[in-house]
């Protein structure tokens, strides 16, 4: 085995053991496995003070003597949906920032033979998980996925679990205090009982070799009593059938070639790959593809490519509420196709595994993102490893979708924040230690814009593939010259330049004052900065993707004009009802004709 895997997996270990107090991180693959879904209705206990901790409501005590009472219960209570956000499912609850109890009772027979495990696909933002009255873990973080091993405290017969769900907002969590968005809490996606054998497969990694187009290099990670075991890989098309041992620590490496065909956006092609132990047996839908940097500029397969992306918060404008399901995704990713898009960016932390499956079979490639979000206390104990544990729980879960190409470490951070830069170069560097594969970038909003000219100073760019830049040229920040006579002055000159956000707000259908005067929110003022970024794009040296802010208007309650916004950061392409704004226009014509005009031009000091 080689060296770097075997430190890679002792660090496993040793992180696998530190954290696992907490949640343990998530099997992947859920779909793929022996399921119960315990999605539906849940009681839930609603309590906004928080006085459930010390009442200990997940003990459902019940009176036993004539002067006992208790005032609270679960019975003849709310219920919600799950998955789902509970803001949007009851009127009171619209703005609760705060706690609610779950609740959810399961049947189960107990099987010697067999591992059970609860899995919640994401819960915003603490969750503390109870079975039978008694603690069983915690995991904080709202968009990545996390389990417990319920095998010992599981009983014969109904199980109670009650799961205290808290979105209060926290300093220092990822995201922190303040964030664009709306903070959607409850359980939001879905929760699955995982029924496995003693010895299971947990893990594995099956994608092309770095630079390589028909070698496959990867591993199996077996977890349980039995971890010496032959492991097989085949893909059936291919008429590939790779034989392994896996050794004491339950890893074996995967290395074989075959002549794929290799996906892209124009040729979205899978294959089914079936993983094989003597005790488990998984099957998974795969794609092969390469992503890397050559200088300037970005290949997928060996060929140049432009990102034509769009960013989309995990939301469905239509209901106001969170993206759960499949259809959810599906009204997000259509949208983004007809624009003419290659690429997302889900913006600004894991979105849901139906996103990102779905993203891959439409051929939109992925840019995935932890909410490491503007104002983050860098410098306060434990958020550093707060950050790696969401780093590793995102790719764990994704690394094989090939459509995910770049990880996104940080949105907006400021450099002068006390040990920012420390933190997001050891990220970035732990990163690439775990999946050497894709392409990492930190998106950055500070820089100089005077005269003119554009400075990319942040030095933290440095250690990232990609250089991405938030700008708002003609919204934040107005045009200071022509925008086709902009000047660029770049800190890594030889690194690709991504232009990951810029736009500015309208309201669908208004027409109201000047078309140049920015505090009417109408359409003509937002076409036309549209209009003035795709002159700038052509100034843009190393250019190899744009993506506008954003697919839809999605709910903020820091946007409080109470004419244009009403709760409603108004940015989108699309209205909340998914009509068309004009520059939605003209970014589908930068769109459709880009490919046979852009070339990337050199930065020339
Ligand atoms: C940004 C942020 C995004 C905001 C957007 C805006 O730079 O990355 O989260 O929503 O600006 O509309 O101001």
């Amino acid at each position: 085995m080689n060296k770097k895997l075997i430190i890679f997996f002792l660090s496993l270990l040793v992180f696998g053991t530190l954290i696992s107090s907490l949640a343990q991180t998530a099997m992947i693959n859920v779909s793929g496995r022996n399921t119960t879904s315990l999605n539906g209705k849940w009681q839930v206990i609603v309590d906004p003070t928080g006085v459930g901790n010390w009442r200990q409501v997940w003990k459902e005590p019940v009176p036993k003597k004539k002067t006992d009472f208790f005032e609270f219960g679960f019975e003849g209570g709310t219920v919600l949906d799950v998955p789902g956000d509970f803001n949007t499912q009851r009127p009171e609850l619209a703005y609760l920032e705060g706690t609610v109890w779950y609740k959810k009772t399961f049947s189960y027979s107990k099987d010697s033979t067999k591992k059970l495990f609860i899995h919640f696909g994401a819960i915003n933002y603490l969750a503390d998980v109870y079975l039978n009255g008694e603690l069983i873990g915690s995991h904080e973080g709202g968009f990545t996925p996390f389990q417990f091993e319920i095998t010992n405290s599981v009983l014969e017969g109904e199980n109670r679990l009650v799961v205290k769900v808290d979105n209060s907002r926290k300093k220092d969590g990822l995201p922190g205090l303040g964030y664009d968005w709306f903070n959607y809490g409850g359980i939001t996606r879905d929760v699955n009982l995982i029924e496995t054998r003693l010895t299971y497969i947990d893990d594995y990694s099956i994608q092309l070799k770095k630079g390589s187009q028909n070698e496959v290099l990867g591993w199996v990670k077996l977890n349980g009593n039995k971890p010496l075991q032959k492991v097989n890989v085949t893909i059936p098309e291919l008429k590939v059938n790779f034989k392994t041992t896996t050794n004491p620590e339950g890893y074996a490496e995967i290395k074989f070639k075959s002549k794929f065909q290799l996906w892209s956006p124009e040729n979205p092609k899978l294959y089914k790959v079936i993983i094989e132990s003597e005790t488990d047996s998984i099957a998974d839908e795969i794609g092969f593809r390469t992503i890397e940097v050559l200088g300037p500029k970005v290949l997928l397969n060996g060929k140049p490519i432009f990102f034509k992306s769009v960013n989309i918060h995990e939301e469905n404008p239509i209901k106001a509420a969170k993206a759960v399901n499949e259809d959810d995704a599906k009204l997000l990713l259509t949208w983004a196709k007809e624009l003419g898009c290659n690429m997302v960016r889900l913006a600004h932390y894991p979105h849901n595994e139906y996103m990102v499956k779905l993203a891959e079979k439409m051929g939109l490639m992925v840019w995935s993102e932890i909410p490491v979000y503007q104002h983050i206390e860098f410098a306060t104990k434990g958020v550093e490893e707060k950050m790696d544990l969401m780093m590793r729980e995102m790719i764990k879960r994704d690394r094989n979708r090939c459509g995910v190409v770049i990880w996104s470490l940080s949105n907006e951070t400021y450099s002068s924040t006390p040990n920012r830069d420390n933190a997001l170069i050891k990220i970035a560097q732990e990163c690439k230690k775990i999946d050497s594969t894709r392409l990492t970038t930190t998106v950055i909003c500070t820089q100089g814009y005077e005269n003119n000219a554009f400075n990319v100073w942040d030095t933290l760019y440095r250690y990232y593939d990609i250089i991405s830049i938030n700008e708002y040229l003609g919204w934040y920040a107005p045009w200071q010259g022509k925008p086709e006579e902009t000047k660029w002055k770049l800190v890594c000159e030889d690194k690709p330049v991504f232009i990951s956000e810029f736009g500015g707000e309208a309201k669908y259908g208004n027409h109201e004052g000047p078309a140049d005067e920015a505090a009417f929110w109408n359409e003509e003022y937002q076409e036309k900065i549209f209009t003035d970024q795709v002159a700038l794009f052509a100034t843009v040296p190393n250019l190899v993707g744009t993506c506008p802010w954003i697919l839809t208007d999605f709910r903020s309650l820091s946007r409080l004009h109470p004419k244009y916004q009403q709760g409603w950061n108004r940015k989108g392409l699309l209205s909340d009802k998914g009509e068309k704004k004009k520059a939605w226009f003209v970014m589908k014509k930068y769109y459709d004709t880009i490919n046979s005009i852009h070339k990337t031009t050199k930065y020339e000091k």
